[in-house]
């Protein structure tokens, strides 16, 4: 230390005698902790998301939510603003501005927008749903609505959204009856299999740019690889749909995990990624948040009970970072919105209750997870993290 100093007194001493410029601080790089999510994943061409609340983005009294989204991430989803209900409430009739809004928010800050959702069986309006259990909406006619709502939806957005998630959750769960996977939902029961492929040829005839997704949960790990495996049967699904010429681009792994549940190392979870990047396609994750049970214990603050949990979240969500990171095809990693303040979780999940999923806690704390991911990105490279493969959008 004090050779240092005389060191630097003698440099300064020499500036001031040859009336030089004046000595700066050296030049440093910034800090990992310095820098942003969205800064580290830009290293590695990958886009870093997260699902926006637009009432959230809009309340004047909650400035750090906007400050957040616009700093961290480099994409955003619309966490709720683009599904039909939201889109068109009354036949005929829709309502852009909220998703108007968060286009805007992105292209101010630079970001992607991910679409989400044009088939979906949940969230739809009542006027559909209503038509066609009372009969007055048949079978050749709700193709036709379907068809219609997203050529409208995409090339309403054309050219503003990097990847659509076109198809959502169109396969069962093992917990359902029968436990083999199945399509199940809305669409499945009154259109048929079928719909799929139509609803990717559709969207690519009205946006022949953005790449398009199926998108779905409890996809991370391949099981026994048997009727009951939902990987295995979402990934013979895509094989399918790409050998016979489908529009399909890529495949979304949502990411919801819970710390309750045994989950799965990076290495499981590259084996998937990688088997759908084999088969031509793009990967994503596109939902992430790994959940807890909020005991008793947790709510009252004991530290006995709310570390492991803290940690076991930060965890998961490296183990599909790394995942991700080592599949040059996975173009993107959204989280399903960044603080506790604003999370699906604890509206959902109320016996028992959850919360504690996401990166930030309620008070805009990044937590051991958000130190976690950032760690990810910024401590991994070659030979096994190289820079993502771009994707084209298959004709
Ligand atoms: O986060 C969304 C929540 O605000 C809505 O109430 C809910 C209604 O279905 O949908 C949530 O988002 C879901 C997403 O659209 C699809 N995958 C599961 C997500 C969490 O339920």
């Amino acid at each position: 230390m004090k050779r240092f100093l005389t060191a630097g007194a003698g440099v300064l001493m020499l500036a001031g005698t040859l009336n030089a410029v004046p000595v700066q601080a050296e030049e440093r790089p910034p800090t990992v902790a310095e820098q942003s999510l969205r800064a580290l994943a830009a290293r590695h061409d990958l886009a870093i998301g997260t699902a926006v609340d637009t009432d959230a983005l809009r309340d004047a009294a909650d400035p750090q939510y906007r400050a957040l989204a616009a700093s961290q991430f480099s994409s955003v989803t619309a966490e709720n603003v683009m599904k039909w209900e939201s889109l068109e409430p009354t036949r005929g009739t829709y309502n852009w501005g909220p998703a108007d809004e968060l286009i805007e928010f992105a292209r101010k800050n630079r970001q992607q927008v991910r679409g989400h959702v044009l088939v979906w069986q949940n969230q739809l309006p009542a006027w559909l749903t209503q038509g066609v259990s009372d009969g007055t909406i048949g079978k050749e006619q709700l193709r036709d609505i379907l068809r219609n709502h997203i050529t409208t939806v995409v090339k309403r957005f054309k050219g503003k959204i990097s990847q659509w998630d076109v198809v959502n959750e169109a396969a069962s769960d093992p917990w359902d009856t029968p436990s083999s996977i199945h399509l199940k939902g809305f669409w499945a029961q009154h259109l048929g299999p079928g719909y799929i492929a139509d609803a990717f040829r559709w969207a690519r005839a009205a946006d022949p740019d953005a790449l398009l997704f199926y998108n779905d949960y409890n996809i991370e790990a391949f099981g026994d690889r048997g009727p009951s495996d939902k990987t295995w049967y979402v990934y013979t699904m895509a094989r399918r749909l790409r050998a016979s010429g489908v529009p399909i681009d890529g495949v979304g792994s949502q990411g919801h995990l819970g710390t309750q549940y045994g989950n799965y190392d990076a290495l499981q979870v590259l084996e998937v990624l990688d088997a759908f990047s084999d088969l031509g396609l793009a990967t994503a994750f596109t939902e992430v948040d790994v959940r807890s049970q909020m005991t008793d214990g947790v709510r009252a603050g004991d530290s006995n009970e709310i570390n492991p949990r803290l940690q076991a979240s930060a965890s998961n969500y490296s183990v599909l970072l790394q995942a991700c990171l080592a599949n040059r095809r996975c173009l993107s990693y959204t989280v399903w919105g960044f603080t506790d303040r604003h999370s699906w979780v604890p509206g959902w999940f109320s016996d028992p209750p959850e919360g504690m999923a996401t990166l930030y806690d309620e008070s805009y704390r990044p937590k051991r997870a958000y130190n976690v991911v950032k760690a990810d990105l910024a401590f991994s490279g070659p030979p096994y993290v190289l820079p993502r493969v771009s994707q084209k959008p298959r004709r």
